[in-house]
């Protein structure tokens, strides 16, 4: 029979919205084998590679044959893993690096089986060469050709592979880009650290020919006991999937249509829905003809509702903070189990019950994790200042990076918010360009709340208000306002006169407040120019008393957890490449600030 089937290995990854999920959902559900450890790597800061097609890894067979160049004797770097914390010259670096290994075609037997009925197949299957991340550019060469290209550093992508594998000494190179350039994004700064390189896991990933490439298994937006499921399979072929959740004694079977897609709804009993406070997940298993892909799944219903925000029909209030991924001891990011759990465990002892991951799409551990902690998380883009709203290939960028955020994480039933940007300032082009995201959003995934952080609110003295005037806002599920009152703006009235009149009718989200402190430091609380820990607990403590001032408040997320590293930062003494505002310092010890914080959550967890 002739099957219909996306060919990935011919398609170059373009910055176009794909209609097809970009790449298969829960690929650690699969049977994959892990391509990390070192790698061979060298710098090319004046782009001379691919000219000279190091890619090919030729050597010299003669003596008229000369290359300037050699994989044999290069660096070594880990993978995964940020260059610029791994040799003290590469700190800065900006720029090409070329990366390489060798590595035998898997066995059938050697790959990581999660769910061992699919182990048979994969000697006749279909192979995917998949990429948690790379920062920020990549062109994915194997064995001397190009395969694949990819623009974005914090989402996954995948390339087929199968019959392009040799048996022994496949040679794989990446040449991977973090150069900062005004219609990429973020672009052309940012304040975080631009780490470059294969920063998320590298696997070689096995599925039959006909499989389950994408699924969305969630609860109806409003409705405690509907259960949607939508299946879409690698071939436009019509067969039978079934989806099981043995606990609520579910098993539905979809007929896929003539494109391979299909879905089901079916209301379930005794439904145990996920919440922060009992974070049930479920095993859930879809089944196509030749593969079965396990994973937990949580519901829950998650809706703005004037200007609260319902979980499971009960108005919760967002105790949240935010992190980077980088873990500032190691000063790199982070990418692994042991990292997501330090993050997260962190944020817990904070007393959340959210997690705004700062500023882009963090990696999957966090995510899953997360879940099973019972922390909700709002996920965004790095559509963050300084983005060029004009340039339609920026949009289209965008777009797709959204797409492939929502891809990976719509399962999850921890993400409560897709974020689609961080302070923008009105004008016709921010408008249709955050349109266009809500647009490409809703079209993926209409069950999470839409949110955006803006920066304009500001203290009207003519009404004695906070307002903020940008039109923007009733496009959104939820509004969210950083406002840094006493760091970069002076009070102009006391904290308890400080009255809000922002995004009325709406639920309202401070996304962050905070200021610079070094941990250790004692200094006056009235001069912000001490940076001292005194300070910024006076500061928390003003704050806090403003908040009570805002009518529609839905949501707190204090800027930041953890210091982070940060070009911005340069004050000598003081910051010395750190953004200080965090209510943990970056060897992890904790300041004043942070006791003030985890006691007002406590207070509101108690419903004081
Ligand atoms: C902001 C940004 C955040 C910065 C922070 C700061 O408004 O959204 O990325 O790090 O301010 O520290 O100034």
């Amino acid at each position: 029979m002739f099957l219909k089937c996306m060919l990935a290995a011919a398609a170059i990854v373009t910055s176009a919205v794909m209609e097809a999920a970009p790449f298969m959902t829960n690929v650690y559900g699969r049977d994959y084998v892990l391509l990390n450890g070192k790698w061979s790597a060298f710098t090319d800061l004046y782009d001379q590679g691919r000219k000279m097609e190091v890619y090919k890894n030729r050597k010299p067979q003669s003596n008229e044959e000369f290359y300037e160049y050699s994989f044999d004797g290069a660096m070594r770097l880990d993978v995964p893993g940020d260059w610029n914390s791994q040799y003290p010259e590469l700190k800065y670096y900006e720029g090409t690096m070329w990366y390489a290994r060798h590595f035998d075609a898997p066995t059938p037997n050697s790959f990581r089986n999660q769910d061992s009925e699919a182990a048979a197949i994969t000697a006749t299957g279909r192979t995917f060469l998949y990429f948690g991340a790379v920062s920020y550019r990549c062109m994915v060469y194997l064995n001397g050709e190009l395969i694949a290209s990819h623009e974005g550093g914090f989402t996954p992508f995948q390339v087929e592979v199968t019959g392009l594998l040799k048996d022994k000494d496949n040679f794989l190179c990446l040449e991977v880009s973090n150069r900062r350039t005004p219609d990429a994004i973020p672009a052309m700064n940012f304040d975080w650290w631009n780490y470059g390189g294969i920063t998320r896991d590298v696997m070689l990933v096995s599925v039959p020919q006909v499989f389950v490439e994408d699924y969305f298994i969630r609860l109806d937006k409003n409705e405690p006991d509907l259960i949607h499921a939508s299946v879409k399979l690698s071939c436009e072929v019509e067969r039978e999937v079934v989806v099981e959740i043995p606990e609520l004694k579910v098993r539905q079977a979809i007929m896929t249509d003539a494109s391979g897609c299909g879905e089901v709804s079916f209301r379930v009993k005794k439904l145990k829905r996920w919440s922060p406070d009992a974070p049930k997940l479920y095993d859930v298993s879809v089944s196509g003809e030749t593969d079965r892909v396990c994973e937990k799944i949580g519901f829950r219903n998650i809706v703005a509702e004037g200007e609260r925000i319902l979980v499971n029909g009960e108005p919760v209030f967002m105790r949240s903070v935010s992190f980077h991924e980088e873990i500032p001891q190691r000063m790199g990011r982070a990418f692994s189990q042991a990292d997501a759990s330090m993050l997260l465990s962190e944020a817990a002892a904070l007393g959340v019950n959210m997690v705004r991951l700062a500023h882009y799409p963090q990696n999957e551990y966090t995510v899953r994790l997360a879940e099973q902690m019972g922390i909700l998380l709002w996920e965004e883009i790095p559509v963050w200042q300084g983005i060029n709203f004009t340039d339609e290939g920026t949009r289209a960028k965008a777009q797709t990076m959204l797409s492939e955020m929502i891809y990976r994480d719509r399962n999850r039933c921890a993400v409560g918010y897709w974020g689609v940007a961080n302070e923008t300032k009105p004008s016709a082009e921010r408008n249709a360009f955050l349109d266009s995201l809500l647009h490409t959003g809703r079209s993926i995934d209409a069950t999470r709340l839409y949110v955006a952080a803006f920066d304009l609110a500001y203290f009207e003295k003519s009404t004695g208000h906070f307002e903020m005037h940008d039109d923007f806002i009733s496009n959104l599920d939820v509004v969210a306002v950083n406002k840094y009152m006493g760091w970069y703006h002076p009070w102009p009235v006391n904290p308890s006169d400080a009255v809000w009149d922002v995004a009325a009718g709406q639920p309202l989200i401070i996304s962050e407040f905070g200021g610079e402190a070094l941990y250790g430091q004692s200094g006056s609380d009235e001069m912000a120019g001490s940076w001292s820990e005194d300070y910024q607990a006076r500061l928390y403590r003003d704050n806090l008393e403003m908040f009570r001032h805002i009518p529609n408040l839905a949501g707190v997320s204090p800027w930041v957890l953890f210091d982070f590293r940060s070009p911005y930062r340069f004050h000598p003494s003081n910051q010395d490449g750190w953004n200080r505002k965090g209510l943990v310092s970056d060897r992890g010890q904790r300041k004043k600030a942070w006791y003030i914080m985890r006691d007002w959550y406590a207070s509101i967890s108690r419903g004081e």
